[in-house]
């Protein structure tokens, strides 16, 4: 059976970080190993008072055993974390278990909507970049790309920009940027991929939908952790990301005053089952 490790943290109301990947990338046939790095009452958009309880501390140590183990992972994946110490831990985190075959995902979860998210700088923000160098997908939303190549957000873009945009992602370093949140009109919303080694790029939409929506990020990060796991192509991979998301965006819909609750990714499950078996 595949595996994955994940590090991120529990929000433990808002439908976000490891409470979307464990289901997500489990649903999908892969074992899922997970370092949680804080426990929060609920995520940090949105609502107000949160508890944080930090676990930096007990990041290493469980990387330690695991090592001890002999554990072997197929890909590791980081989402959001919570410090610039939390982003040197995972870095050594991830060179105690590279091997020639296993992969890395790195999505930058630091901002949106044009905005960093709560207690987020320029200093780390220069620090995730340093993370993305050794990954081999990154998944930025258009806000997290346009602060790390330091240009200005736009909701809107156009395909020779998206292009630009990915291929100055890959001068971080990392071979295989997958850009969120494009879209070049009211109609269609969706994401692209360069793959810089045989330089070409993959686009992927499904309907516009005119609301915010909390969490969808995770939702498709997840998702493509666990295609290219299971050894889709890049092209199976970015598909399989934009319908899932797009699916449970339309089931979210029914709950517009909760947006902040999250995306309701649970009754689309079956459907990325079968998106798994049929890709
Ligand atoms: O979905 C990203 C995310 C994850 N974890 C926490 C967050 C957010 C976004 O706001 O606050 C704690």
């Amino acid at each position: 059976m595949k595996r994955v490790m994940t590090i991120q943290d529990i929000s433990c109301i808002g439908k976000c970080s490891l409470t979307v990947a464990l289901p997500v990338i489990s649903a999908m046939g892969v074992e899922t190993a997970v370092i949680p790095t804080a426990v929060l009452s609920t995520h940090t958009g949105g609502f107000k008072d949160y508890t944080f309880r930090d676990l930096t501390s007990d990041i290493p140590a469980i990387a330690e055993h695991w090592n001890t183990l002999g554990m072997r992972f197929d890909g590791m994946y980081t989402g959001y974390l919570g410090s610039i110490e939390q982003i040197k831990i995972v870095s050594d985190i991830f060179d105690m278990f590279s091997t020639k075959d296993n992969f890395i995902v790195v999505d930058p979860a630091m901002a949106d909507s044009g905005r960093l998210y709560v207690g987020f700088t320029d200093a780390f923000v220069a620090e995730m970049k340093k993370l993305c160098a050794k990954a081999d997908y990154i998944i930025p939303n258009m806000t997290e790309a346009c602060f790390m190549l330091g240009q200005e957000y736009s909701p809107c873009q156009t395909e020779g920009s998206v292009k630009e945009m990915l291929k100055r992602l890959t001068e971080l370093g990392c071979p295989t940027p997958v850009l969120t949140g494009v879209r070049f009109d009211d109609k269609s919303h969706g994401a692209a991929l360069y793959d810089s080694v045989h330089e070409h790029f993959y686009f992927s939409f499904r309907e516009h939908v005119e609301r915010t929506v909390h969490g969808t990020g995770d939702i498709f990060a997840s998702v493509f952790t666990g295609a290219v796991t299971l050894g889709k192509s890049l092209e199976q991979a970015l598909n399989i990301s934009v319908n899932y998301t797009a699916d449970c965006i339309q089931a979210t819909l029914p709950y517009a005053d909760e947006y902040w609750y999250g995306t309701c990714f649970e009754s689309c499950l079956g459907k990325l089952i079968d998106y798994t078996r049929n890709t």
